[in-house]
């Protein structure tokens, strides 16, 4: 049975993760951590310690005192808000993530931490996006990303620790808002369309991002920690996806369940500058060739659910 410590436990991901992973191994073996405490289901179903991940001495007493043998990195700063806290998100989100692994190797534990599409540049193949390509992101989230992926890798070569990631693409969920990120339109949308029919985008029709429904995410978190490691040709990171689509796409989607539903556009010159230079779609064949990634909810499987559940 797995003992796993997870940063950044109370945000868009962890909340759920969470959750998932205590139903699975049992509420005492996941250690939920975030910077503070909160009144939701991932702060107070378990184990809970408040756990700043730039402080590496907590980090590493927090993981011993439970005996971890799993960490689980998932606190970082999105892109838009790294955009404007450039300083801040590299000592967060490198800093973080250096702490986190540090942890991982002194402990002997298995290592997750998520990419994201936002390690791909202007510079990459723009459609069906490779596994290996170019690399040269603009925006300092993305620096971040490609610096983690590479350290990650770092940590598996020379120390041994056995590290695992995958580049997520902008994630939908009806739990837990995003906060900061660049795909938050193709959330908000939803929430907009149950509560006033309408909803102006800051991101312009045309631009197609990459997209998962999170149900498939965290599947896709738990199958890649559970995979032979003797069938992984990649560690850091996959690319995983479920769909492409653009404002435009989303909107005639959520018009089938409810015609009168508005699309206006108020264009964000940061956040289209970011969207404008990430992949349009990616490719994410070695995931599932190498240890059998796939999803379940494509973009009317995903619209039906999340109206479904934000009605209740
Ligand atoms: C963001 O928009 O910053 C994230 C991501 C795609 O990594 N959702």
């Amino acid at each position: 049975m797995k003992k796993i410590f997870i940063t950044g436990a109370l945000g868009q991901i962890g909340s759920e993760l969470t959750v998932k992973l205590r139903d699975i191994y049992g509420t005492d073996n996941v250690i939920a951590t975030d910077i503070r405490k909160n009144e939701t289901e991932a702060a107070q179903s378990g184990p809970f310690e408040v756990v700043d991940v730039t402080d590496s001495k907590t980090m590493i007493e927090v993981a011993k005192k439970y005996k971890v043998d799993t960490v689980i990195h998932m606190a970082a700063l999105l892109s838009a808000t790294a955009e404007a806290n450039p300083v801040f998100a590299w000592n967060l989100n490198m800093g973080g993530l250096m702490n986190a692994l540090e942890t991982a190797r002194e402990l002997s534990c298995q290592f997750f931490t998520p990419s994201s599409i936002g390690a791909f540049g202007p510079s990459t193949p723009k459609d069906h996006t490779p596994q290996d390509t170019i690399q040269r992101p603009t925006t300092m989230y993305g620096v971040n990303k490609v610096a983690g992926e590479l350290l990650a890798d770092y940590y598996y070569h020379k120390f041994g620790v056995d590290t695992r990631g995958l580049r997520f693409p902008g994630l939908i969920s009806y739990v837990t808002p995003p906060g900061g990120g660049t795909t938050d339109y193709a959330v908000e949308i939803y929430y907009e369309a149950i509560k006033n029919r309408r909803y102006t985008s800051y991101i312009d029709k045309g631009t197609y991002m990459d997209m998962m429904y999170m149900p498939d995410a965290l599947n896709a978190i738990v199958e890649l920690m559970e995979a032979d490691a003797s069938k992984l040709l990649h560690r850091n990171s996959f690319n995983v996806t479920a769909m492409s689509f653009d404002p435009e796409e989303i909107a005639a989607e959520i018009r089938k369940h409810i015609p009168s539903f508005e699309m206006n556009y108020n264009v964000d010159p940061v956040r289209q500058k970011i969207a404008d230079s990430w992949p349009n779609s990616i490719d994410a064949s070695a995931a599932k060739e190498e240890w059998g990634f796939k999803a379940e909810f494509d973009l009317a499987k995903m619209t039906a659910d999340m109206l479904e559940k934000l009605s209740k």
